[in-house]
């Protein structure tokens, strides 16, 4: 493979930016450092001006799912390369097998779909319902199959819904196995009592989505969640966090101890509940995903979250759905595919809110982008750091350069564009993935099936603070 010098830049990692030169040669980073010369036939990327930082990682898309009726129409290809054109060259998708069925089959289905990605991936695998056979197959995918993180939805009732026995025992297994628990918190009970109630008052459009699920049906689950990681003495990280009663809940868990993490979608960061009042109901519709935008107050106290680092990670749940999919739920708000897509604007959204705002460093940026959900799911230096022996996966990043943010114009095969009309400054010049260069200035270079399956170990023996826990818990038998 041939090398690629990248020259000039500022290289941007978690911990500290620095000016420096980064050498790629068989798809890993092999030199860091001032004035590095270029091999004989290297590839040379100026990047003077510019930032040279880990590309993006996901940890929260779905590519190709199938979901209430329909498949979301990004499949790995097309998903991953506009997350290339975005910057972002490694995602986490779910794997969710249905109610019932085998764990091992619905990952190896997700294992044959994903062939095609462009970019680098890995599985959260969901656990919809519990027996024997699941907690033997949570066994095989953390032990054989590189899978450190399971899944929860405490919504989508009658579907793929946890109850609590199943929460207590999927978390109790991936405790034994050293694997992460994570959560979509929603009170799926109260969900599907408030969609009834919102019909009952006659509203059927997408206006009556976050009447339904109101902040403290998140709250509640996320209250619930943490509770029961802390008895069981399990770290829990909650997914698309949106508001301020979860995020609450999560700082106060963390200031008692626990180990409790928190990821943000961009979409939450910077969209508000109106959108759902929006006249036009494809456009209305085109932004029902769960939970809901929320209304404005959340959005700062989610940026707050992230600036203290009670909140780690962002992620886009890219899960795409156009309107004619929506158009299911014309009369009903409730039958309206859930989800939005993102993955190619994350990081220009994120960097321009974020960074350009004064609310976060470019080094706080990287962390929330990318080195911190390496380091949550057990890919860090590997993922998310410009350091020698990485893999080379990489941003160029222009902050000066801008640009429009529409559907006419991203690799996304949706129709719509939840950021439409927002101009960001602060772009991709050029991503490079496995150490080949993917996007130039404009021009994307995916090629299907160059993504690689990335295996993800199971966490050490002091993943948990389960010692700490058992013993302050220790049985003292009453002599009577
Ligand atoms: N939320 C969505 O909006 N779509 C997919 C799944 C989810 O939890
Ligand atoms: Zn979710
Ligand atoms: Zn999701």
């Amino acid at each position: 493979m041939a090398n690629l010098l990248i020259r000039g830049g500022t290289v941007v990692n978690a911990d500290r930016a620095f000016r420096a030169d980064v050498l790629c040669q068989d798809g890993k980073i092999i030199a860091v450092g001032e004035g590095l010369q270029a091999p004989t036939g290297a590839t040379v990327v100026d990047a003077g001006g510019q930032y040279v930082m880990p590309g993006g990682i996901d940890p929260h898309t779905h590519m190709q799912l199938p979901f209430m009726g329909t498949v979301a129409v990004d499949d790995f290809f097309t998903g991953t390369a506009a997350g290339l054109a975005g910057g972002t060259t490694s995602i986490i998708d779910f794997v969710i097998p249905s109610p019932q069925q085998s764990l091992l089959e619905a990952y190896h289905t997700w294992r044959g779909w994903a062939e095609k990605s462009a970019a680098d991936y890995g599985f959260h695998v969901a656990v919809t319902w519990w027996s024997e056979g699941v907690r033997e197959d949570m066994g095989t995918l953390v032990q054989q199959e590189g899978i450190n993180s399971f899944k929860h939805f405490m919504a989508y009732k009658n579907a793929i819904m946890c109850d609590d026995e199943t929460l207590v025992n999927s978390f109790k297994r991936a405790l034994e196995l050293g694997a992460m628990p994570t959560v979509h918190a929603e009170n799926g009970e109260l969900v599907f009592l408030l969609q009834k109630e919102v019909a009952a008052m006659g509203i059927t459009g997408p206006e009556g989505h976050p009447l339904s699920r109101p902040p403290m049906v998140e709250g509640e689950a996320a209250n619930r969640a943490i509770a029961i990681a802390d008895v069981l003495g399990v770290p829990i990280y909650v997914v698309h966090v949106s508001c301020i009663e979860a995020a609450e809940a999560i700082a106060r868990a963390r200031a008692r101890g626990q180990r409790v993490y928190g990821e943000v979608l961009a979409g939450h960061l910077v969209l508000d509940d109106s959108v759902y009042r929006h006249p036009d109901f494809a456009t209305a519709a085109a932004h029902v995903m769960s939970p809901p935008f929320r209304p404005t107050g959340n959005q700062e106290f989610l940026w707050r979250g992230l600036q203290s680092g009670n909140l780690q990670t962002t992620a886009t749940d890219h899960c795409v759905f156009c309107a004619e999919q929506k158009a299911a739920g014309k009369n009903d708000f409730t039958k309206i595919p859930n989800g939005c897509g993102g993955i190619e604007e994350r990081l220009a959204v994120i960097w321009d809110a974020g960074v350009n705002s004064g609310r976060l460093t470019p080094s706080e940026f990287v962390a929330i982008t990318s080195a911190n959900a390496a380091k949550l799911f057990n890919i860090y230096p590997q993922k998310g750091s410009v350091s020698v022996g990485a893999d080379a996966d990489l941003v160029v990043w222009d902050p000066q350069g801008s640009k429009t943010l529409s559907s006419k114009a991203q690799h996304s095969k949706g129709d719509f564009n939840i950021f439409e009309g927002r101009t960001v400054r602060g772009i991709p010049s050029h991503t490079v993935s496995q150490g080949e260069l993917v996007f130039v200035q404009g021009d994307l270079r995916a090629v299907q099936g160059k993504g690689r399956y990335i295996k993800r170990p199971a966490f050490g023996p002091n993943f948990t603070a389960t010692k700490l826990r058992s013993e302050s818990l220790t049985p003292t038998p009453v002599a009577r």
